[in-house]
């Protein structure tokens, strides 16, 4: 069985470094895992893995940019409608990986994730030939500085994955940026600093999205325009509780290792593989034990 997990999310959510660190850690644990580059803007120097998949060797944006004149979002979008194009360059380049995880490191425009259909058509297309595929949809830990601008990443997340429909989990990445300390300024304007209120972030608690009746913010006629459009989102997200994060601090192993496991579980990982009979084993199967 073949696995694949799209590590998708924001632009600078963390998505390149976060593939790393799951190589990483998966090589570690003597597993197989290759990186997948999906991303036609990506630096070669970026990667602290060689791709064995990179886009950029069926188009990359630089040339269709310097070529047909697109910017760089006009760009990606000509990459992805030339990569639907060209499959069999896909299903060639897969056909060497049976039973590998494969780290699939996607872009950073949000649009791909909401609307356009190539993300989807991917995924179908992996499933055909016989992938079982995830997403880790990450957000950074900035987001909760903001109760505002977490909403809007929660919004987002559960547009993406609506819009993928695949097993699918959501990580807040950064969380080694993400302080107890009262002197801290970048701890954030709504204050988060205790666990409780990181729990209210990870566990999206839409009454963070409410002003207090009677406040200031509340009191100015615009603002209660907004109140009421903050209401029916509060609404939405506590009827359709989809979304949840994973903390993600690449600076504990404890905390990639967590991350792994629910990708592993969401991708049933594993469940096919037949326990070896005793006959069938050899050296390499006590090697961790020595
Ligand atoms: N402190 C901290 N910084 C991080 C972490 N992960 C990524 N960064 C930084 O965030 C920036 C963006 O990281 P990338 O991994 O390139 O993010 P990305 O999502 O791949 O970005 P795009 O591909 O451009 O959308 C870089 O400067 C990283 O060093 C993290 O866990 N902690
Ligand atoms: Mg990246």
């Amino acid at each position: 069985m073949r696995y694949a997990v799209l590590v998708t999310g924001p632009a600078g959510a963390g998505k390149s470094t976060f593939s790393n660190a799951l190589l990483t850690h998966l090589h570690t644990a003597k597993r197989s895992a290759h990186l997948v580059n999906l991303d036609p803007a990506a630096e070669a120097e970026s990667f602290e893995y060689e791709p064995v998949i990179d886009i950029k060797d069926l188009i990359s944006l630089e040339d269709v940019m310097a070529e047909l004149g697109y910017g760089p979002n006009g760009g990606l979008v000509y990459c992805f409608e030339y990569l639907l194009q060209n499959m069999d360059w896909l299903d060639e380049e897969l056909g060497g990986y049976e039973d590998d995880y494969l780290i699939i490191d996607c872009p950073g425009q949000i649009e791909l994730y909401t609307h356009h259909p190539f993300l989807p058509t991917l995924v179908k297309h992996l499933s055909r030939v016989g992938m079982r595929v995830c997403a880790a949809y990450l957000i950074e830990s900035q987001f909760m500085e903001d109760k505002y601008k977490f909403f809007s990443g929660v919004l987002s997340a559960m547009s993406a994955m609506v819009n993928l429909e695949i097993p699918w989990i959501n990580v807040m990445s950064k969380m080694d940026l993400v302080t107890s300390s009262e002197n801290d300024a970048a701890s954030g304007r709504n204050g988060i600093r205790t666990r409780k209120d990181i729990s209210r972030f990870l566990d999206p608690d839409p009454m963070l999205l409410v002003s207090a009746p009677g406040s200031r913010e509340e009191r100015t006629e615009r603002n209660s325009r907004f109140h009421a459009l903050n209401q029916a989102i509060v609404q939405l997200i506590e009827d359709h509780p989809l979304v949840s994060f994973l903390p993600l601090d690449l600076t504990n192993p404890d905390s990639i290792e967590t991350v792994l496991s629910h990708i592993d579980y969401t991708m049933q990982y594993g469940e096919d593989e037949e326990p070896k009979e005793p006959h069938d084993l050899d050296e390499g199967d006590f090697a961790d034990m020595e």
